[in-house]
Protein backbone atom coordinates (compact mmCIF):
# COMPACT_ATOMS: atom_id res chain seq x y z
CA UNK A 1 0.00 0.00 0.00
CA UNK A 2 2.72 1.96 1.09
CA UNK A 3 4.57 1.48 -2.48
CA UNK A 4 1.61 2.22 -4.46
CA UNK A 5 1.21 5.55 -2.75
CA UNK A 6 4.88 6.33 -3.27
CA UNK A 7 4.69 5.33 -6.81
CA UNK A 8 1.68 7.85 -7.74
CA UNK A 9 3.56 10.71 -5.98
CA UNK A 10 6.53 9.75 -7.74
CA UNK A 11 4.50 9.55 -10.57
CA UNK A 12 2.90 13.28 -10.37
CA UNK A 13 6.15 14.86 -8.96
CA UNK A 14 7.94 13.21 -12.08
CA UNK A 15 5.80 15.49 -14.07
CA UNK A 16 6.34 18.43 -12.40
CA UNK A 17 9.65 18.39 -12.87
CA UNK A 18 10.63 17.37 -8.61
CA UNK A 19 12.51 14.84 -7.27
CA UNK A 20 14.46 13.68 -4.40
CA UNK A 21 13.78 13.26 -1.03
CA UNK A 22 11.52 16.03 -0.44
CA UNK A 23 8.60 13.32 -1.72
CA UNK A 24 8.48 11.61 1.26
CA UNK A 25 8.32 14.43 3.59
CA UNK A 26 5.65 16.28 1.15
CA UNK A 27 2.67 15.10 2.95
CA UNK A 28 3.48 16.85 6.76
CA UNK A 29 4.31 20.12 4.53
CA UNK A 30 0.37 19.78 3.03
CA UNK A 31 -0.52 19.15 6.74
CA UNK A 32 1.23 22.09 8.28
CA UNK A 33 -0.66 24.19 5.58
CA UNK A 34 -3.59 26.43 6.29
CA UNK A 35 -5.75 25.40 4.32
CA UNK A 36 -9.88 26.65 5.34
CA UNK A 37 -10.83 23.15 5.83
CA UNK A 38 -14.71 24.43 5.23
CA UNK A 39 -15.68 27.79 3.91
CA UNK A 40 -19.32 29.30 5.46
CA UNK A 41 -20.46 31.94 2.85
CA UNK A 42 -23.69 33.73 3.94
CA UNK A 43 -25.84 35.38 1.77
CA UNK A 44 -29.51 35.64 0.75
CA UNK A 45 -30.82 34.31 -1.99
CA UNK A 46 -33.73 31.83 -2.71
CA UNK A 47 -34.35 28.76 -1.51
CA UNK A 48 -37.39 25.66 -2.41
CA UNK A 49 -39.15 24.33 0.96
CA UNK A 50 -41.31 21.89 -1.06
CA UNK A 51 -39.42 19.09 -3.01
CA UNK A 52 -41.82 19.08 -5.74
CA UNK A 53 -43.40 22.62 -6.22
CA UNK A 54 -41.19 25.46 -7.72
CA UNK A 55 -42.23 28.46 -5.77
CA UNK A 56 -39.14 29.99 -4.20
CA UNK A 57 -38.58 31.45 -0.59
CA UNK A 58 -36.29 34.73 -0.36
CA UNK A 59 -34.21 33.74 1.99
CA UNK A 60 -30.89 34.01 3.99
CA UNK A 61 -28.49 31.34 4.07
CA UNK A 62 -25.15 29.65 3.94
CA UNK A 63 -23.64 28.23 1.09
CA UNK A 64 -26.97 28.66 -0.69
CA UNK A 65 -28.44 26.06 1.33
CA UNK A 66 -31.13 25.28 3.85
CA UNK A 67 -30.17 24.25 6.49
CA UNK A 68 -26.54 25.36 6.04
CA UNK A 69 -24.01 22.66 4.41
CA UNK A 70 -23.65 19.89 7.25
CA UNK A 71 -19.63 20.16 8.66
CA UNK A 72 -17.97 17.64 9.72
CA UNK A 73 -14.71 17.98 12.24
CA UNK A 74 -12.82 15.54 14.11
CA UNK A 75 -12.96 15.59 17.99
CA UNK A 76 -9.99 17.01 19.86
CA UNK A 77 -8.83 18.17 16.95
CA UNK A 78 -8.07 21.78 15.31
CA UNK A 79 -10.57 22.49 12.29
CA UNK A 80 -10.88 25.82 10.37
CA UNK A 81 -13.64 27.07 9.18
CA UNK A 82 -13.66 30.83 7.09
CA UNK A 83 -16.74 32.68 7.19
CA UNK A 84 -17.30 35.03 4.46
CA UNK A 85 -20.28 37.82 5.00
CA UNK A 86 -21.95 38.18 1.54
CA UNK A 87 -25.19 40.04 3.17
CA UNK A 88 -25.36 43.47 3.00
CA UNK A 89 -25.62 43.36 7.14
CA UNK A 90 -22.81 42.21 9.88
CA UNK A 91 -23.08 39.00 11.12
CA UNK A 92 -21.34 36.44 13.03
CA UNK A 93 -21.35 32.64 13.40
CA UNK A 94 -22.01 30.72 16.91
CA UNK A 95 -21.29 27.35 17.10
CA UNK A 96 -23.83 26.06 19.68
CA UNK A 97 -23.01 23.60 21.98
CA UNK A 98 -19.33 23.61 21.57
CA UNK A 99 -16.82 23.43 24.76
CA UNK A 100 -14.39 26.17 22.71
CA UNK A 101 -12.15 28.68 22.57
CA UNK A 102 -14.01 31.76 24.12
CA UNK A 103 -12.69 33.95 21.36
CA UNK A 104 -14.32 31.47 18.90
CA UNK A 105 -17.54 31.84 20.41
CA UNK A 106 -18.95 33.78 17.73
CA UNK A 107 -20.99 36.70 19.73
CA UNK A 108 -20.74 40.12 18.43
CA UNK A 109 -19.45 42.94 21.16
CA UNK A 110 -18.70 39.72 23.98
CA UNK A 111 -16.64 37.64 22.16
CA UNK A 112 -15.55 39.42 18.56
CA UNK A 113 -16.23 42.31 15.81
CA UNK A 114 -19.16 41.86 14.05
CA UNK A 115 -17.94 40.48 10.33
CA UNK A 116 -19.17 43.57 8.11
CA UNK A 117 -20.53 43.05 4.94
CA UNK A 118 -17.52 41.83 2.40
CA UNK A 119 -15.24 40.61 5.38
CA UNK A 120 -14.37 37.34 6.64
CA UNK A 121 -13.35 35.77 9.75
CA UNK A 122 -11.59 32.43 10.63
CA UNK A 123 -13.22 30.25 12.92
CA UNK A 124 -10.64 27.78 14.52
CA UNK A 125 -12.70 25.09 16.51
CA UNK A 126 -10.89 22.07 18.65
CA UNK A 127 -13.74 20.70 19.96
CA UNK A 128 -13.45 18.48 23.22
CA UNK A 129 -16.52 16.38 22.67
CA UNK A 130 -18.08 14.44 20.21
CA UNK A 131 -21.78 14.88 19.66
CA UNK A 132 -24.61 16.80 17.46
CA UNK A 133 -24.01 20.47 17.35
CA UNK A 134 -25.41 23.47 15.44
CA UNK A 135 -24.11 26.70 13.92
CA UNK A 136 -26.55 29.78 13.20
CA UNK A 137 -25.73 33.69 12.86
CA UNK A 138 -25.68 35.52 16.51
CA UNK A 139 -26.71 39.02 15.21
CA UNK A 140 -30.06 40.07 15.16
CA UNK A 141 -30.76 36.25 14.67
CA UNK A 142 -34.83 37.45 15.51
CA UNK A 143 -34.14 38.44 11.80
CA UNK A 144 -31.54 36.51 10.25
CA UNK A 145 -32.39 32.95 12.09
CA UNK A 146 -35.98 33.27 10.84
CA UNK A 147 -34.53 34.09 7.43
CA UNK A 148 -32.68 30.67 7.28
CA UNK A 149 -29.27 31.62 8.79
CA UNK A 150 -28.52 27.90 10.68
CA UNK A 151 -26.70 24.63 9.76
CA UNK A 152 -25.78 21.35 11.99
CA UNK A 153 -22.23 20.72 12.73
CA UNK A 154 -21.48 17.20 14.07
CA UNK A 155 -18.03 16.50 15.68
CA UNK A 156 -16.97 12.64 14.86
CA UNK A 157 -16.26 10.28 17.23
CA UNK A 158 -13.35 8.31 16.84
CA UNK A 159 -15.59 5.12 16.97
CA UNK A 160 -19.47 5.68 16.64
CA UNK A 161 -22.33 2.67 17.07
CA UNK A 162 -21.77 0.67 14.41
CA UNK A 163 -25.17 1.86 11.97
CA UNK A 164 -26.67 1.63 8.68
CA UNK A 165 -27.82 5.08 8.10
CA UNK A 166 -26.67 8.67 9.93
CA UNK A 167 -29.56 10.84 9.41
CA UNK A 168 -30.18 14.04 10.44
CA UNK A 169 -33.49 15.65 11.03
CA UNK A 170 -32.82 19.64 11.30
CA UNK A 171 -36.63 21.08 12.37
CA UNK A 172 -37.30 24.29 11.71
CA UNK A 173 -40.29 26.90 11.29
CA UNK A 174 -41.35 29.58 9.09
CA UNK A 175 -43.58 32.14 8.91
CA UNK A 176 -44.93 32.13 5.12
CA UNK A 177 -47.45 34.31 3.29
CA UNK A 178 -49.44 32.69 0.73
CA UNK A 179 -47.28 33.24 -2.02
CA UNK A 180 -44.87 30.67 0.40
CA UNK A 181 -42.79 34.59 0.72
CA UNK A 182 -41.20 35.13 4.07
CA UNK A 183 -43.51 37.00 6.28
CA UNK A 184 -40.96 39.62 6.49
CA UNK A 185 -43.69 42.62 7.71
CA UNK A 186 -44.03 40.75 11.38
CA UNK A 187 -40.18 40.03 11.83
CA UNK A 188 -39.18 42.43 14.96
CA UNK A 189 -43.07 42.31 15.88
CA UNK A 190 -43.57 43.28 19.75
CA UNK A 191 -46.62 40.95 20.32
CA UNK A 192 -44.18 38.12 19.39
CA UNK A 193 -41.25 39.36 21.25
CA UNK A 194 -43.65 39.84 24.40
CA UNK A 195 -45.26 36.14 24.03
CA UNK A 196 -44.10 32.54 22.76
CA UNK A 197 -41.33 34.47 20.24
CA UNK A 198 -41.40 33.89 16.28
CA UNK A 199 -43.91 30.63 15.26
CA UNK A 200 -43.81 29.68 12.31
CA UNK A 201 -46.74 28.46 10.11
CA UNK A 202 -44.74 26.36 7.81
CA UNK A 203 -42.39 23.32 9.51
CA UNK A 204 -39.51 21.85 7.85
CA UNK A 205 -37.21 18.78 8.13
CA UNK A 206 -33.53 19.76 6.51
CA UNK A 207 -35.67 22.70 4.68
CA UNK A 208 -38.05 20.59 2.83
CA UNK A 209 -41.77 20.32 4.14
CA UNK A 210 -42.06 17.23 2.05
CA UNK A 211 -39.50 15.08 2.34
CA UNK A 212 -38.96 11.23 2.46
CA UNK A 213 -36.58 8.99 4.06
CA UNK A 214 -35.91 5.76 2.21
CA UNK A 215 -35.12 2.74 4.85
CA UNK A 216 -35.36 -1.01 4.69
CA UNK A 217 -36.72 -3.75 7.19
CA UNK A 218 -34.37 -4.55 9.55
CA UNK A 219 -31.97 -1.34 9.35
CA UNK A 220 -30.57 0.30 12.18
CA UNK A 221 -30.51 4.17 11.84
CA UNK A 222 -28.60 6.69 14.05
CA UNK A 223 -31.36 10.23 13.75
CA UNK A 224 -29.75 13.16 14.94
CA UNK A 225 -32.66 15.63 15.53
CA UNK A 226 -32.14 19.21 16.48
CA UNK A 227 -34.37 21.94 16.69
CA UNK A 228 -33.18 24.99 14.83
CA UNK A 229 -36.29 27.00 14.79
CA UNK A 230 -36.44 30.57 15.91
CA UNK A 231 -38.97 29.73 19.38
CA UNK A 232 -41.06 26.91 18.73
CA UNK A 233 -40.76 23.93 21.06
CA UNK A 234 -40.94 21.03 18.82
CA UNK A 235 -42.87 17.55 20.37
CA UNK A 236 -41.94 15.09 17.93
CA UNK A 237 -44.16 12.39 17.24
CA UNK A 238 -42.26 8.66 15.90
CA UNK A 239 -44.77 6.04 14.24
CA UNK A 240 -41.44 3.63 15.00
CA UNK A 241 -41.65 0.93 17.91
CA UNK A 242 -37.90 0.76 18.70
CA UNK A 243 -36.41 4.24 19.74
CA UNK A 244 -33.35 4.61 22.07
CA UNK A 245 -31.73 8.19 23.17
CA UNK A 246 -28.44 7.74 22.97
CA UNK A 247 -26.99 11.38 23.05
CA UNK A 248 -29.00 14.42 24.23
CA UNK A 249 -27.20 17.90 23.52
CA UNK A 250 -24.59 16.03 22.11
CA UNK A 251 -23.22 14.52 24.74
CA UNK A 252 -23.99 10.25 25.44
CA UNK A 253 -26.32 9.40 27.87
CA UNK A 254 -26.95 5.67 28.94
CA UNK A 255 -29.83 4.48 26.25
CA UNK A 256 -33.09 4.88 27.05
CA UNK A 257 -36.29 4.43 25.42
CA UNK A 258 -38.63 8.17 25.41
CA UNK A 259 -42.23 7.56 26.56
CA UNK A 260 -45.04 6.81 23.88
CA UNK A 261 -42.34 7.29 20.78
CA UNK A 262 -42.12 11.03 21.56
CA UNK A 263 -39.26 13.35 21.66
CA UNK A 264 -39.52 17.30 23.45
CA UNK A 265 -36.96 19.54 21.85
CA UNK A 266 -37.13 23.36 22.60
CA UNK A 267 -35.20 25.47 20.73
CA UNK A 268 -31.47 24.53 20.17
CA UNK A 269 -31.90 21.47 21.69
CA UNK A 270 -30.72 18.25 20.01
CA UNK A 271 -31.35 14.53 20.64
CA UNK A 272 -29.62 11.25 18.85
CA UNK A 273 -31.43 8.23 18.50
CA UNK A 274 -30.47 4.89 17.17
CA UNK A 275 -33.91 3.71 15.49
CA UNK A 276 -34.13 0.03 14.61
CA UNK A 277 -36.77 -0.04 11.54
CA UNK A 278 -39.38 -3.18 12.47
CA UNK A 279 -41.46 -1.61 9.43
CA UNK A 280 -43.37 -4.39 6.99
CA UNK A 281 -41.44 -3.81 3.68
CA UNK A 282 -43.40 -1.53 1.37
CA UNK A 283 -44.67 0.58 4.35
CA UNK A 284 -44.82 4.32 5.12
CA UNK A 285 -44.33 5.68 9.09
CA UNK A 286 -44.68 9.24 9.89
CA UNK A 287 -43.15 11.50 11.54
CA UNK A 288 -45.08 14.02 13.02
CA UNK A 289 -44.65 17.40 15.19
CA UNK A 290 -47.93 17.51 17.55
CA UNK A 291 -48.96 20.89 18.07
CA UNK A 292 -52.50 21.36 20.68
CA UNK A 293 -54.76 18.76 19.82
CA UNK A 294 -52.90 17.69 16.45
CA UNK A 295 -50.45 15.44 14.82
CA UNK A 296 -49.14 17.30 11.65
CA UNK A 297 -47.11 14.85 9.58
CA UNK A 298 -43.54 16.68 8.77
CA UNK A 299 -41.33 13.98 6.97
CA UNK A 300 -41.55 9.65 6.62
CA UNK A 301 -39.46 7.13 6.51
CA UNK A 302 -40.64 5.05 3.45
CA UNK A 303 -39.47 1.19 3.59
CA UNK A 304 -37.89 -0.19 0.54
CA UNK A 305 -39.54 -3.74 -0.47
CA UNK A 306 -36.97 -5.50 -0.09
CA UNK A 307 -35.98 -6.17 3.95
CA UNK A 308 -32.27 -5.40 4.90
CA UNK A 309 -31.96 -8.07 6.77
CA UNK A 310 -34.44 -10.41 9.08
CA UNK A 311 -32.94 -9.95 12.23
CA UNK A 312 -32.03 -6.61 14.28
CA UNK A 313 -28.52 -6.18 14.48
CA UNK A 314 -27.18 -6.72 18.03
CA UNK A 315 -24.27 -4.76 18.33
CA UNK A 316 -24.15 -1.82 21.76
CA UNK A 317 -25.13 1.22 20.74
CA UNK A 318 -23.75 3.49 23.54
CA UNK A 319 -21.73 5.64 22.30
CA UNK A 320 -18.35 6.72 24.31
CA UNK A 321 -18.06 9.04 26.72
CA UNK A 322 -16.70 12.64 26.40
CA UNK A 323 -14.29 14.03 28.32
CA UNK A 324 -17.91 16.34 30.07
CA UNK A 325 -18.57 12.90 31.21
CA UNK A 326 -15.44 13.06 33.34
CA UNK A 327 -16.31 16.16 35.05
CA UNK A 328 -17.92 15.49 38.39
CA UNK A 329 -19.83 18.27 40.46
CA UNK A 330 -19.03 18.89 44.23
CA UNK A 331 -21.03 18.59 46.97
CA UNK A 332 -20.75 22.62 47.38
CA UNK A 333 -21.88 25.52 44.80
CA UNK A 334 -21.13 29.14 44.67
CA UNK A 335 -25.38 30.08 44.27
CA UNK A 336 -26.24 32.37 42.08
CA UNK A 337 -30.12 33.63 41.63
CA UNK A 338 -31.30 33.90 37.91
CA UNK A 339 -34.79 35.77 37.75
CA UNK A 340 -36.37 36.07 34.95
CA UNK A 341 -39.22 38.39 34.31
CA UNK A 342 -41.00 40.19 32.08
CA UNK A 343 -42.98 39.77 28.96
CA UNK A 344 -47.11 39.76 28.50
CA UNK A 345 -49.10 39.29 31.51
CA UNK A 346 -45.87 38.91 33.52
CA UNK A 347 -46.51 41.73 35.65
CA UNK A 348 -43.34 43.16 35.29
CA UNK A 349 -43.44 47.59 36.07
CA UNK A 350 -39.97 48.18 35.42
CA UNK A 351 -36.36 47.51 35.10
CA UNK A 352 -33.01 48.47 34.97
CA UNK A 353 -31.98 49.50 30.78
CA UNK A 354 -28.27 50.51 30.21
CA UNK A 355 -27.87 51.70 33.73
CA UNK A 356 -31.00 53.58 34.12
CA UNK A 357 -34.53 52.01 36.36
CA UNK A 358 -37.47 52.29 33.56
CA UNK A 359 -41.39 51.92 33.39
CA UNK A 360 -42.39 49.36 31.44
CA UNK A 361 -43.85 51.87 28.88
CA UNK A 362 -40.35 53.36 28.45
CA UNK A 363 -38.97 49.86 28.02
CA UNK A 364 -41.25 48.89 25.81
CA UNK A 365 -40.47 52.14 23.66
CA UNK A 366 -36.76 50.39 23.74
CA UNK A 367 -38.33 47.54 22.22
CA UNK A 368 -37.43 45.81 25.99
CA UNK A 369 -39.73 43.43 27.50
CA UNK A 370 -37.70 40.66 29.81
CA UNK A 371 -35.53 40.81 32.60
CA UNK A 372 -33.18 38.95 34.29
CA UNK A 373 -32.78 39.57 38.19
CA UNK A 374 -34.49 42.93 37.17
CA UNK A 375 -32.04 43.99 34.41
CA UNK A 376 -32.79 44.26 30.82
CA UNK A 377 -30.31 43.07 28.10
CA UNK A 378 -26.63 42.62 28.31
CA UNK A 379 -25.70 44.36 31.80
CA UNK A 380 -22.35 46.11 32.46
CA UNK A 381 -21.38 44.07 34.70
CA UNK A 382 -21.53 40.15 34.36
CA UNK A 383 -23.86 38.16 36.12
CA UNK A 384 -20.94 36.91 37.87
CA UNK A 385 -17.10 36.63 37.83
CA UNK A 386 -15.48 33.37 38.65
CA UNK A 387 -11.84 31.32 38.91
CA UNK A 388 -11.60 28.99 36.49
CA UNK A 389 -12.96 25.69 38.15
CA UNK A 390 -15.30 27.32 40.19
CA UNK A 391 -18.86 25.56 40.81
CA UNK A 392 -21.71 27.21 40.08
CA UNK A 393 -25.44 26.58 40.32
CA UNK A 394 -27.36 28.95 39.01
CA UNK A 395 -30.93 28.85 40.71
CA UNK A 396 -33.41 29.89 38.17
CA UNK A 397 -37.15 31.26 39.36
CA UNK A 398 -38.47 31.35 35.85
CA UNK A 399 -41.42 33.55 37.57
CA UNK A 400 -43.35 34.88 34.40
CA UNK A 401 -46.30 33.59 31.88
CA UNK A 402 -44.01 31.81 29.62
CA UNK A 403 -41.45 28.74 29.24
CA UNK A 404 -37.50 30.12 28.20
CA UNK A 405 -35.88 28.03 26.68
CA UNK A 406 -31.89 28.87 28.38
CA UNK A 407 -29.08 28.38 26.79
CA UNK A 408 -25.36 28.57 28.56
CA UNK A 409 -22.15 29.14 26.42
CA UNK A 410 -19.32 27.45 26.26
CA UNK A 411 -20.32 24.87 29.03
CA UNK A 412 -22.78 22.30 29.35
CA UNK A 413 -24.67 22.04 32.71
CA UNK A 414 -26.98 19.66 34.73
CA UNK A 415 -30.41 20.79 34.49
CA UNK A 416 -32.05 19.80 38.20
CA UNK A 417 -35.28 17.67 36.26
CA UNK A 418 -32.83 15.27 34.36
CA UNK A 419 -29.64 15.36 36.46
CA UNK A 420 -28.32 12.15 34.42
CA UNK A 421 -26.97 14.22 31.73
CA UNK A 422 -25.42 17.17 30.70
CA UNK A 423 -27.40 19.73 28.62
CA UNK A 424 -26.43 22.94 27.01
CA UNK A 425 -29.44 24.05 26.76
CA UNK A 426 -33.08 23.60 29.02
CA UNK A 427 -36.36 24.41 28.97
CA UNK A 428 -38.09 25.71 32.15
CA UNK A 429 -41.72 25.80 32.33
CA UNK A 430 -43.95 28.58 33.19
CA UNK A 431 -43.04 29.23 37.07
CA UNK A 432 -40.36 26.84 37.16
CA UNK A 433 -37.77 26.79 39.74
CA UNK A 434 -35.16 24.79 39.35
CA UNK A 435 -30.88 24.60 38.98
CA UNK A 436 -28.45 24.32 36.40
CA UNK A 437 -25.55 23.33 37.77
CA UNK A 438 -22.24 23.48 36.53
CA UNK A 439 -18.41 24.06 36.54
CA UNK A 440 -17.19 27.11 34.82
CA UNK A 441 -13.56 25.92 33.83
CA UNK A 442 -13.83 27.39 30.20
CA UNK A 443 -11.82 30.74 30.87
CA UNK A 444 -13.67 33.56 28.79
CA UNK A 445 -16.92 35.68 28.44
CA UNK A 446 -19.94 33.37 27.68
CA UNK A 447 -23.57 34.46 27.26
CA UNK A 448 -26.47 33.18 29.39
CA UNK A 449 -29.84 33.85 27.37
CA UNK A 450 -33.16 32.27 26.40
CA UNK A 451 -33.00 30.47 23.13
CA UNK A 452 -36.33 31.67 21.93
CA UNK A 453 -34.36 34.71 20.34
CA UNK A 454 -37.02 37.01 20.24
CA UNK A 455 -36.90 36.65 24.07
CA UNK A 456 -33.28 37.78 24.11
CA UNK A 457 -33.31 40.46 21.83
CA UNK A 458 -36.39 41.83 24.16
CA UNK A 459 -34.05 41.93 27.16
CA UNK A 460 -33.48 38.30 28.10
CA UNK A 461 -30.08 37.85 28.29
CA UNK A 462 -26.71 37.98 30.70
CA UNK A 463 -23.00 37.03 31.07
CA UNK A 464 -20.56 35.63 33.14
CA UNK A 465 -16.74 35.61 32.85
CA UNK A 466 -14.15 33.03 33.99
CA UNK A 467 -11.08 34.07 34.82
CU1 LIG B 1 -37.61 32.88 26.51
Amino acid sequence: MANRIRRRDFLKAGAAGVLGSSLLRAPIAFAKQKHPAFQLIAANGKFNFAQHKAKATGVMFYNQSIPGPVIRIPQGRESTILFNNALDEPSSVHWHGLRIDNAMDGVPGLTQQPVMPGETFEYRLTPPDAGSYWYHTHLRSWAQLALGLAGVLIVEEETPPLVDQDLIFAIDDWRLDEKMQMDTKSLGSMHDWSHAGRLGNVITVNGKTDQSYPVATGERIRLRLLNIANARTMNLLFNEPELSVIAVDGQPVKPFTPESGRVRLAPGQRVDLIVDMTGDPGERTLIEVVIGEYAYEVAGFNYDPIPKRDQMLDAPIALPQNPLQQTRLPDEFMQIPLRMAGGAMGGMRGATFEGREMGIRELIEHRKVWAINGIVGMPEKPLFNVRRGTAISLDVINDNSWPHAMHIHGHHFIYHKTPEFWRDTALFARGERGTMKFVADNPGRWLIHCHMVEHMAGGMVTWFEVT
